[in-house]
C-alpha cells in the first residue's frame, strides 16, 4: 500500500490533492489539523490527510481519465438536474463543486419547515390484551419457522410451506366454510399491501375479534381495524432515558440502503432541533467518494468527521469525542456478503462501546434479501432497524413482515433523499397507517 501525506488549508482542497495524486481508489487513512509557522498555537492551522492506495495500478491509472470537456458535459448535466443536488457522488463532479452546491441549499434550509419532530410516544401502557396478542403473533411465527423436514429453504420458503396444513388444522375451529372463504377475502386485502400470508392470517382473526359481523364485510372498515391490529403489533424504540451519557448510535446494513445519507440527516437533527453537540465517525477502509460523502456533511453542518479502521482507532476517537452528545457511527461500503468485513465490523462495534446497532433496511427491498440482510447482519448485535426510501415503495408491507418476523424495534422511517428533512421518528400508529395505505 502506498502512503501520502497531504497538506493543505482545507479539507476540500486536500481531497482534491488526494484525488489527482492517488486516483478515485485513494482511501483516507487520517485527517488532522496542524499548525504550522513557528509560532505554537498562533501558526497557521494546515490540515493534514494521510491518504493511501493499493498498488494495484488502477488507481493511477485512472488518474486524469477525466478531461476537462468531459467534466464539463458532467457540470452541465447536473445544473440541468436542478439545484438541489446530492453528494451522491454517482458521477465525477470535484468535491469543491458538491461541497458549493450542498453549502448553498444548507443555508437555504437553514430553518427547514418540515422537519421531524419527536412525538412523545408511549411505553408504559401496554394493554394486557395488546401482550396476548403478541405473544400469540410470537408463537405463530415460530410455530411457522420450524423447518419442514426435508425442505432445505429459507425461513421464508419454510413459512410458506408450514402455512397450508396450520390454515386446514385451523378452518375446523373456525366455522364454516362461508366463514373461511369470507377471511381468505380479508387475507386478500392485507396480501395486497404486501404482507406475507401467515402475519395476514393471524391479524385477520385478531380483527375479527374487534369487529361486528356487519363490519366484517365492509373492507372499508376492515382496513382501519386492521391498522389498529397492526400498530398494536409493531414495537417502535423507546425514548432513550433522560441522561447525560453519550449516546452512540451505529448504523449498520447493505450498501446503498441510505446509511450516511439517514446517518446526515440524524446529525441535523441533533443539532438543530436537539441542541447537541456531535461527532460522526466513518468505519471502513474507504474509497474516498465514501469519506467525501460524509465530510461534506461534515463541513455543512460544522461536525468533526472521524475514519476509523480497528478497534484501537475506535477506542481513541470515543475518547476524543466523549464531550459529545451524540456519536453517529457511519459504516459505508460492507456488503452483506462478505464474511470477513462484517466480522471485523462487529470487532469494532464490540459490545462494551455500548454503540446502539441500527440496521438499515431499504423498504424498497424484496422480503427474502430483508430477512437475508437482517441474518447476515446478525454477526454484529442488532438493537433497532432503519427503514429507509419508504417514498419508492408502493406497499409497505415487507417492512412489516421483516419486523414481526425478528421483533427489532423500529426506530426511524426515511422518505426522501432530502437531508435534514426526509426522515420520520417511528410512530406505530402512523406506520400501520401507512401500511394500510
Ligand atoms: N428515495 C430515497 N432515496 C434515499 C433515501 N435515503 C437515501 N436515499 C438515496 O439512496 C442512495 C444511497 O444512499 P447512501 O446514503 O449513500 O447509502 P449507503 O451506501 O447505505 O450509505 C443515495 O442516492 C441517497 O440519496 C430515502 O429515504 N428515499
Ligand atoms: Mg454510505
Amino acid at each position: 500500500m502506498l502512503v501520502k501525506v497531504f497538506e493543505s488549508e482545507n479539507m476540500a482542497s486536500a481531497l482534491k490533492k488526494v484525488k489527482e495524486t492517488l486516483g478515485p481508489d485513494a482511501l483516507i487513512l487520517s485527517t488532522r489539523t496542524i499548525r504550522k509557522g513557528g509560532l505554537g498555537v498562533l501558526g497557521k492551522p494546515i490540515l493534514e490527510v494521510t491518504a493511501a492506495v493499493e498498488p494495484s495500478g488502477e488507481a493511477a491509472r485512472s488518474v486524469g481519465t477525466t478531461t476537462p470537456v468531459a467534466m464539463r458535459e458532467k457540470k452541465a448535466l447536473a445544473s440541468s438536474r436542478g439545484g438541489r443536488r446530492r453528494p451522491s457522488f454517482e458521477d465525477e463532479l470535484s468535491y469543491d463543486e458538491i461541497w458549493a452546491e450542498n453549502r448553498a441549499a444548507a443555508t437555504q434550509r437553514a430553518v427547514p419547515e418540515a422537519t421531524p419532530r419527536r412525538d412523545p410516544r408511549e411505553f408504559d401502557t401496554l394493554r394486557g390484551e395488546i401482550d396476548e396478542l403478541k405473544s400469540m403473533m410470537r408463537g405463530f411465527i415460530n410455530e411457522a419457522r420450524t423447518p419442514v423436514s426435508g425442505s432445505p429453504g429459507t425461513a421464508g420458503d419454510e413459512l410458506a410451506a408450514a402455512a397450508p396444513s396450520r390454515r386446514r388444522a385451523r378452518s375446523g375451529a373456525n366455522g364454516t366454510k362461508g366463514n373461511e372463504e369470507g377471511l381468505d377475502g380479508l387475507v386478500a386485502l392485507l396480501r395486497e399491501r404486501g404482507i406475507d400470508h401467515e402475519a395476514a392470517e393471524t391479524i385477520v382473526r385478531f380483527a375479527c375479534q374487534r369487529a361486528s359481523d356487519a363490519q366484517r364485510r365492509d373492507p372499508e372498515v376492515m382496513r382501519a381495524i386492521f391498522a389498529d391490529v397492526i400498530g398494536d403489533l409493531i414495537r417502535v424504540e423507546a425514548k432513550p432515558p433522560a441522561q447525560k451519557q453519550q449516546r452512540r448510535l451505529a448504523l449498520i446494513g447493505p450498501t446503498g440502503v441510505g446509511k450516511t445519507t439517514t446517518i446526515a440527516k440524524l446529525a441535523a437533527d441533533h443539532l438543530l432541533h436537539g441542541g447537541k453537540s456531535v461527532a460522526m465517525v466513518t468505519i471502513d477502509t474507504f474509497r474516498i467518494a465514501a469519506v467525501e460523502q460524509l465530510k461534506v456533511y461534515g463541513e455543512i453542518m460544522n461536525v468533526p468527521v472521524e475514519v476509523v479502521v480497528s478497534p484501537k482507532q475506535m477506542r481513541g476517537v470515543l475518547n476524543r469525542h466523549r464531550d459529545k452528545d451524540l456519536i453517529l457511527i457511519d459504516t459505508a461500503g460492507r456488503s452483506p456478503r462478505d464474511e470477513t468485513s462484517l466480522n471485523e465490523l462487529a470487532d469494532i462495534l464490540a459490545p462494551e462501546l455500548g454503540t446502539e446497532n441500527h440496521l438499515v433496511l431499504s423498504a424498497a427491498t424484496r422480503d427474502e434479501d430483508l430477512y437475508g440482510a437482517v441474518t447476515r447482519f446478525g454477526r454484529v448485535a442488532i438493537h433497532n432497524l432503519i427503514f429507509t426510501k419508504i417514498d419508492e415503495c408502493s406497499q409497505a408491507g415487507a417492512l412489516f413482515n421483516v419486523h414481526l418476523r425478528h421483533n427489532f424495534p423500529i426506530a426511524y422511517l426515511t422518505n426522501g433523499q432530502r437531508v435534514p428533512e426526509d426522515i420520520l421518528v417511528a410512530d406505530s400508529k402512523k406506520i400501520a397507517r401507512m401500511i394500510m395505505g
